[in-house]
């Protein structure tokens, strides 16, 4: 199994997170994204004609997006049903919900976060303005959660909607986004990071602190 990987990409740390979790092997090819723009590369159009990153190749399937592999990989992988609860109807709506909200933050915090830190031309007033008003809906979610006893987005335990969620979430100070007016997602960041098998990425550590 390998994955197109970037070390600054949360995309990739989503499914990085995910590999170390379940204890699976997954050889690691390093795309470079920046500043080679190898995922824009004829060769690499050929695996994603989208042109992005994460893609997961196994057993000659090929995957493109991070929610998508997520998903491959837990039902694959996670014999036990704890990080897709695949058994529960319920859940699994609910997961899923969570996992297509994930692409919300990364096409806001993350675009903010991609201006300030590798320059792209984008309007980062708008990305930073879409963030906000996305984690205001993750702040209420996981506030109601606490008043229900629970500390992860769906379910008794974590799952892949916690991992969707995390990456953006934690990195979103990269891309000037304070979280300090949400104080659930800030509690939530912490309890993910003391996951057993978590690991960190650059421009995260300052949620331990
Ligand atoms: N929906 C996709 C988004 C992937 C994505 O935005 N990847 C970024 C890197 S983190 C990328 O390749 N951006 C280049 C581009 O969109 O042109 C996913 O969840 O994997």
């Amino acid at each position: 199994m390998k994955l197109y990987d970037y070390v600054l990409s949360g995309n990739c740390y989503k499914i990085r997170l995910l590999v170390r979790f379940l204890e699976i092997e997954c050889e690691i090819v390093a795309v470079d994204f920046y500043p080679g723009r190898e995922h824009k590369s004829a060769a690499f159009l050929g695996i994603n004609p989208l042109g992005q990153i994460p893609v997961l190749e196994d057993d000659g399937l090929v995957i493109r997006d991070a929610q998508a592999i997520l998903l491959y990989l837990a039902n694959k992988y996670d014999g036990h049903g704890r990080w897709w609860p695949s058994g529960d109807p319920r859940l699994v709506g609910e997961v899923t919900m969570w996992l297509v909200f994930a692409d919300r933050i990364t096409a806001t915090s993350s675009a903010a976060r991609m201006h300030d830190v590798l320059g792209y031309d984008l309007d980062v007033g708008a990305a930073r303005a879409g963030a906000r008003s996305v984690f205001r809906v993750l702040e209420d979610h996981l506030t109601d959660r606490e008043f229900g006893g629970h500390e992860w987005i769906a379910g008794p335990a974590p799952t892949i909607a916690d991992i969707a969620c995390f990456p953006y979430t934690a990195l979103a100070h990269d891309g000037g986004i304070d979280l300090s007016p949400w104080p659930a997602i800030r509690r939530w960041l912490r309890r993910f990071t003391n996951l057993p098998g978590f690991f960190t990425m650059p421009g995260i550590d300052h949620i331990r602190r």
